[in-house]
């Protein structure tokens, strides 16, 4: 299928170098952090467009007291490179690409979708989950890259993450919610599970997490908004998975273009990213 055209090559498209501890660390755990993955500047280029459609979403918020757990946890922007050309070479970097394809161990990666979270000031916690649950692709080489693009306080904190849970799979049904919290608090302390965060994060570092690696992440009690910017990629010639029940169908059909399933997930809005 035909995707969208590339943006022309710049400064964030250039390698970055990982060591062999991150990449053994990410094997293990199913998570690790990259500081300083984005440089000062390019958070400068990219921060600007992105926070612009974030301060959209948030004047047409209700207000927080008014809000579920799912909706106190953060605010949600989808696919921001189709609705701004600035925001494109952020989501479609090689570099953050490559890293996502050699932390998997795959030989290339293709585009889900990419996603704004905003923990707003007085924002609630992000209750345990697997974000797997959501996507249906047969594989599960998936990987989010979580991206601060303002400094994150350890009293804002990251994503606190359960090691090891990405080698077992499909934990159980739940969605975001507080059954999820309830049901996988009782799963990590049950199976033994550690935990584990990267605490505070500069703009430009990131956590990387794979699609079975359950995670949460705190509430905000502070005045900041928590302004984060996640990409998720797949292997390249991945297919579309039989399973498209429950909350899969919304993003086979967002995020797939409803690629029949047992097809390779080539939609418009999935540009193999690396190799270029
Ligand atoms: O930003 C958050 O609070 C949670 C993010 C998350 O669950 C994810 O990126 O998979």
């Amino acid at each position: 299928m035909t995707g969208p055209a590339l943006p022309v090559p710049s400064e964030i498209d250039t390698p970055f170098a990982l060591d062999g501890a991150t990449l053994e660390g990410f094997r293990r755990n199913g998570h690790t952090v990259v500081r300083g993955l984005a440089s000062a500047s390019e958070v400068a280029r990219f921060a600007p467009p992105i926070l612009a459609q974030e301060r959209r979403l948030a004047e047409k918020a209700p207000p927080l007291a008014e809000r579920g757990t799912y909706f106190k946890a953060f605010l949600q922007g989808h696919n921001l490179w189709t609705r701004d050309e600035a925001i494109k070479p952020f989501v479609f970097s090689a570099r953050f690409a490559r890293v996502a394809a050699e932390l998997m161990g795959v030989a290339g990666v293709r585009l889900y979708h990419d996603q704004s979270l905003t923990k707003e000031p007085g924002g609630g916690h992000t209750p345990w989950h697997q974000d797997q649950t959501y996507w249906p692709l047969d594989t599960s080489d998936t990987i989010t890259m979580w991206m601060p693009l303002v400094d994150v306080p350890e009293t804002v904190g990251s994503m606190t993450f359960a090691n090891g849970t990405h080698l077992r799979g499909d934990l159980g049904p739940w969605v975001i919610g507080d059954e999820s919290e309830a049901a996988f608090s009782e799963l990590v302390e049950r199976d033994g599970f550690e935990t584990a965060t990267h605490g505070a994060l500069k703009a430009g570092d990131a956590t990387f997490h794979r699609g079975w690696t359950l995670h949460r992440a705190p509430a905000n009690p502070t005045t900041l908004m928590r302004s984060v910017m996640t990409i998720i990629w797949y292997a390249d010639q991945t297919r579309v998975s039989a399973n498209l029940a429950g909350v899969r169908a919304m993003d086979h059909q967002f995020w797939l273009n409803a690629i029949p399933p047992g097809e390779v997930a080539d939609g418009p809005l999935n540009p193999r990213l690396w190799p270029r």
